[in-house]
């Protein structure tokens, strides 16, 4: 049978690696570039930013012209973010954009695809390490054409969590994040990680080199693409606080199994934030 979005698809890892070429090129520059803020003063745009946005959206329109999209710069610019049933791009130009400014080697675009708000396909290009991440729904997950396994382990003593500090420095904000870790530092496990992406850590996870992953205050175009990523090669995904993943929450808990899962959730301060269709 015919897989009718993998056109859509192929259209995806194409522009994945067209963008990655521009951020390539930039990222030598980016200390000089124009850092513009958002959210707060650590939540940061620069012009590569929006110009991969573009690029990546004029294409998709000419392409697939009755397509849909939500972009984190477009969003920002004051595009609402709205998750409906039509054929929807999520699109994030650059995630990482702090690593980007820093040089930090961790930055990738990602590119999500909903078809009745279920993922459909997701592309993360890590695009300084050159690891291009595919998933299609039902068909497993794949780096550089490599099929991804989670890791099997089932004790979280054993574990590496990844997680960030976010964007938003509210001292209740930042009280809560940090009793958090400190209940997930002392299971104990055996690490805590971050790469500065969202993406790149929802596809460790999948590579099975970082058992789980949590963060509170990412957004849909942050995790859509990586969130079939993670499932696709075994793993769960689900909410902070134990419930079901909701893509709109701006809450994720990504892991290779249930029970790290589950223990994991039980050690997070499962805080609310606005939610990214918040009217
Ligand atoms: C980033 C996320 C990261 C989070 C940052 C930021 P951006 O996305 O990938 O997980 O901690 O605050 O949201 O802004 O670089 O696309």
């Amino acid at each position: 049978m015919t897989d009718i979005w993998q056109s859509a698809m192929d259209h995806a890892v194409a522009l994945a690696r067209k963008a990655g070429q521009v951020v390539r090129d930039a990222v030598g520059d980016a200390q000089k570039e124009a850092v513009m803020v958002k959210s707060s003063s650590i939540d940061l745009v620069t012009q590569t930013d929006q110009k991969v946005e573009k690029l990546i959206i004029q294409s998709v329109k000419e392409k697939f012209p009755t397509h849909c999209f939500i972009g984190e710069e477009s969003v920002a610019a004051g595009e609402v973010c709205v998750l409906t049933d039509s054929p929807t791009w999520i699109i994030d130009p650059i995630d990482g954009t702090t690593n980007f400014v820093h040089t930090f080697p961790f930055v990738a675009i990602s590119i999500g695809f909903s078809v009745n708000k279920q993922v459909e396909f997701g592309v993360v290009y890590s695009c300084l390490q050159d690891q291009m991440y595919t998933a299609r729904r039902g068909k497993g997950a794949f780096c550089n054409g490599r099929p991804l396994r989670v890791s099997h382990e089932k004790d979280i003593r054993q574990a590496i969590i990844a997680t960030e500090f976010g964007s938003n420095r509210d001292p209740g904000v930042v009280d809560k994040v940090f009793s958090s870790l400190k209940r997930v530092v002392s299971i104990p496990v055996h690490g805590v990680r971050g790469a500065g992406s969202a993406a790149i850590n929802m596809c460790l996870v999948a590579s099975g080199c970082v058992e789980a992953y949590y963060e509170i205050g990412i957004h849909v175009w942050d995790i859509a693409a990586g969130s079939l990523i993670v499932s696709e090669a075994g793993g769960v995904l689900m909410d902070v606080d134990g419930g079901l993943l909701d893509l709109m929450s701006r809450r994720v808990l990504a892991a290779n199994n249930q029970s790290v899962a589950e223990h994991l959730a039980k050690e997070i301060d499962a805080f609310r934030v606005r939610r990214d269709d918040a009217a």
